[in-house]
């Protein structure tokens, strides 16, 4: 039994009087009415009137373990029994937060130890700001405080972390970036490298990050934070050549790495962290979404031991920290999806078999007329729309106007696609069936099929 029990109409109308819609046009979703989602099992979300959509993107990329996991629930039920909220401040701990951080410690990549505690990636990402600023100065240098991110990259929503992503339609709004954040250009080869090769181009944005140290001075630069594959930015995989010159440039410099792994880790990729997939060494990792697969809300700043050394030599308070760090319900949710993940080897299955399986079928969709290229690691994949198949060409007119078009023909055929500009992207929870992913990809050429009607039908299909 569904506790709701209120008609479809209603909720709209309800939710159109008072409800404010994260990065939503008022306009757009009242005239519409939302699309009310009343519960979920498995890959599918059903709306209020019973009908099933396969959820491409797990949710906002964090179901990992799919919905309906009965045991999460029991685990919520227990805790908040015993003890629903206790502070981790004034030298307090629970067992919760204990088990957890050792369990990540253990997950985590060789040298990471410790997790800092968040109630979602945005705080985490804010305690990063702060703590690697901490770290220089508790050295000795204060004047070590210039983050270098990347444009286009996501980071979060709050003042910090909204700053550290590059996303320009956030930067117009409410005073961002704050001081102190700069951004290079993404290795985005399909939509920006031009008649290079990948490799090519791969290694000349990785060296942007070398001038850019340069023309800030090493003395100046705190740290770079980066996703190892960008999410919300449209799934860019990096050339193959972009990550080893990365690393190499952050090991002969002196400046902190901060692996963004909200999207990437929880088997995103095929193995605990992307980090790990790619052969990077962070000094720190930001999590959060897949990390309860949802389920309640938490983050996490994975921190190295020889950060962590300098904090505690200084001897003195970090003075950082949220309500909800290390919230003992979420803390123990997010303990059993690790469990789960781990002992139902959902993690090992993206590597070995459910991954590639994907990657075979999704890659078909290059052969259709409207796609360019059609990419994926592990379970995240997009696909290029494109009038010129040879040439990459982009849409005449507004981007996104196609993927648009892509993604209300997706939700027509029960499939949940993001689309991000004329990218269209998924993220499927990592327990998809065989079978599911066979729909999944009938779905997005069914979509297709359509979306290039209709492009036709307005005289759209022509390159800019
Ligand atoms: N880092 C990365 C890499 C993310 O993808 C965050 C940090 C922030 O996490 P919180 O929990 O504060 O949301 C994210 C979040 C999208 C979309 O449209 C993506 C995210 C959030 C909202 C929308 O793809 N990612």
């Amino acid at each position: 039994m569904l506790s709701n029990n209120m008609s479809t109409e209603e909720l709209q109308a309800l939710d159109a009087a008072h409800h404010l819609h994260p990065f939503t046009s008022r306009k757009e979703i009242n005239a519409a009415g939302a699309r009310v989602l009343s519960r979920a099992e498995g890959v599918f979300v059903y709306d209020n009137d019973g009908k099933a959509f396969l959820d491409g993107m797990a949710g906002l990329w964090c179901v990992n373990i799919g919905y309906g996991r009965r045991e999460l629930a029991d685990v919520a039920h227990r805790q908040m029994q015993e003890l629903p909220y206790y502070n981790t401040f004034f030298q307090c701990t629970h067992p919760p937060a204990v088990q957890l951080a050792a369990r990540l410690a253990e997950l985590a990549p060789a040298g990471i130890n410790h997790s800092f505690f968040a109630g979602s990636g945005s705080e985490a990402n804010d305690t990063n700001i702060r703590l690697v600023r901490h770290y220089w100065a508790c050295q000795g240098k204060p004047e070590k405080s210039i983050i270098i991110s990347r444009k286009n990259a996501y980071h979060g929503s709050a003042m910090g972390s909204g700053s550290l992503g590059g996303m320009k339609p956030m930067h117009d709004q409410g005073g961002l970036p704050i001081p102190g954040i700069v951004h290079i250009d993404q290795p985005y080869w399909y939509g920006e490298g031009g008649d290079k090769s990948p490799e090519e181009f791969g290694l000349e944005r990785a060296k942007l990050l070398e001038a850019e140290i340069d023309r800030l001075g090493e003395a100046n630069v705190a740290a770079f934070i980066a996703e190892p594959i960008q999410g919300a930015g449209g799934v860019i995989i990096p050339p193959s050549t972009y990550w080893p010159e990365i690393s190499r440039i952050c090991r002969e410099r002196d400046i902190l790495f901060i692996a963004d792994e909200v999207i990437t880790g929880f088997g995103r990729t095929g193995q605990w962290f992307a980090s790990q997939t790619l052969g990077l060494e962070p000094d720190i990792m930001t999590i959060a979404k897949g990390l309860s697969s949802g389920y309640l809300p938490i983050g996490a700043s994975l921190v190295s031991d020889s950060i962590v050394d300098v904090l505690t030599e200084s001897g003195g308070d970090f003075n950082h920290g949220y309500t909800y760090s290390a919230h003992p319900t979420a803390s123990a949710v997010a303990l059993e999806n690790l469990r789960i993940l781990d002992e139902e080897g959902i993690v090992a299955r993206v590597a070995d078999s459910i991954g590639p399986y994907l990657s075979e079928k999704w890659e078909t969709l290059a052969d259709h007329p409207l796609v360019g290229e059609a990419r994926s690691i592990g379970l995240m994949g997009a696909i290029e729309l494109t009038p010129d198949k040879t040439s990459r060409a982009k849409f005449a007119g507004d981007a996104g106007y196609a993927g648009g078009i892509c993604r209300t023909a997706c939700m027509e055929n029960q499939l949940v696609m993001r689309a991000v500009g004329d990218s269209m992207i998924i993220s499927p929870p990592l327990v998809i069936a065989e079978n599911e992913v066979d729909q999944l990809v009938e779905r997005a050429a069914k979509a297709l099929d359509q979306t290039l009607a209709t492009l036709k039908l307005e005289g759209r299909y022509k390159a800019a």
